[in-house]
């Protein structure tokens, strides 16, 4: 396989134990909210947003999903389940499905969606680097946003409309218009809450996941160009695969402690 891990048969997620001895954990994710086995958390913490709309962005296809690089301009996330800390956006990126109604990784009393949004935090408040952070239990925050097939979204499209441009792996491009990281979430923030795990290798448990309850749409045809990016360098020519789907199945949730707050 051309790279080490992936979402085939050959190097799919049941493969990446052997290489990732962490994809074995008790803290993994996703997972499946199962909403009859939810703790309420009572009176909603609120999230706090503060995220910067005017800098450039990168755009980048690193062979396995779209990724928006942030390049270290200011964005916070705050409240919460996240206590008196501070976490900063490091990047945003998307899974799906190879086919409309499969692709998120959380599901919802078994139910997949057609993808999901990942914006990805770490804590700026405890330690010095994304690096630092991504390998400790309370490192990083995850917020996670259902996606359903519907109309068309309108600031994904800023970043829809350059994924021509990075067809193959390690492709990039630059995102110049402003774009809010805020108008990617649903109008309502209800999430449910559980600490787990990257959903990639290599799989380390240091994600506070954020799952927002109310789904956005995005138009079959905004799916249709994801699944149109390919795994493989521009050198493979037409021998580079699409990306088909790049979801990882849910683990169990074992005795880990689900919340859930809003309504
Ligand atoms: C995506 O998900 C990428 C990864 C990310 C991974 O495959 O966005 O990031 C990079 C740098 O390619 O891994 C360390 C990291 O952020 C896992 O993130 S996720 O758990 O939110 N899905
Ligand atoms: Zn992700």
């Amino acid at each position: 396989a051309e790279n080490d891990w992936g979402y085939s048969g050959e190097n799919g997620p049941s493969t990446w134990t052997e290489k990732f001895p962490e994809a074995r954990g008790a803290r993994q994710s996703p997972v499946d909210i199962d909403t009859s086995r939810i703790s309420s958390g009572g009176s909603a913490p609120l999230l706090k947003f503060r995220y910067s709309v005017n800098h450039p962005r990168s755009v980048v296809n690193p062979g396995y999903c779209w990724r928006v690089d942030e390049n270290g301009y200011e964005s916070e996330l705050r409240g919460g389940p996240l206590g008196q800390d501070v976490y900063k956006l490091q990047q945003w990126h998307c899974h799906w499905g190879a086919v409309n109604g499969e692709g998120s990784e959380h599901t919802v009393d078994g139910r997949s969606f057609s993808g999901e949004l990942h914006l990805v935090h770490w804590n700026t408040t405890k330690y010095n680097s994304f690096q630092e952070a991504a390998g400790q239990p309370d490192g990083l925050a995850v917020l996670g946003v259902l996606l359903m097939v519907g109309s068309k979204h309108d600031e994904l499209d800023k970043v829809i409309r350059l994924l021509p441009f990075i067809t193959h792996k390690n492709d990039k491009v630059t995102l110049s218009d402003p774009l809010d990281p805020v108008k990617l979430l649903p109008s309502q923030y209800a999430y449910w809450t559980y600490p787990g795990s990257l959903t990639t290798p290599p799989c380390t448990e240091s994600v506070t996941w954020i799952l927002f309850k109310q789904p956005v749409q995005v138009s079959a045809d905004q799916l249709a160009s994801m699944r149109k990016l390919k795994c493989g360098e521009a050198s493979c020519g037409t021998e580079a695969m699409e990306v088909l789907h790049n979801y990882r199945p849910t683990l169990p949730l074992g005795n880990r402690e689900l919340r859930d707050y809003g309504s």
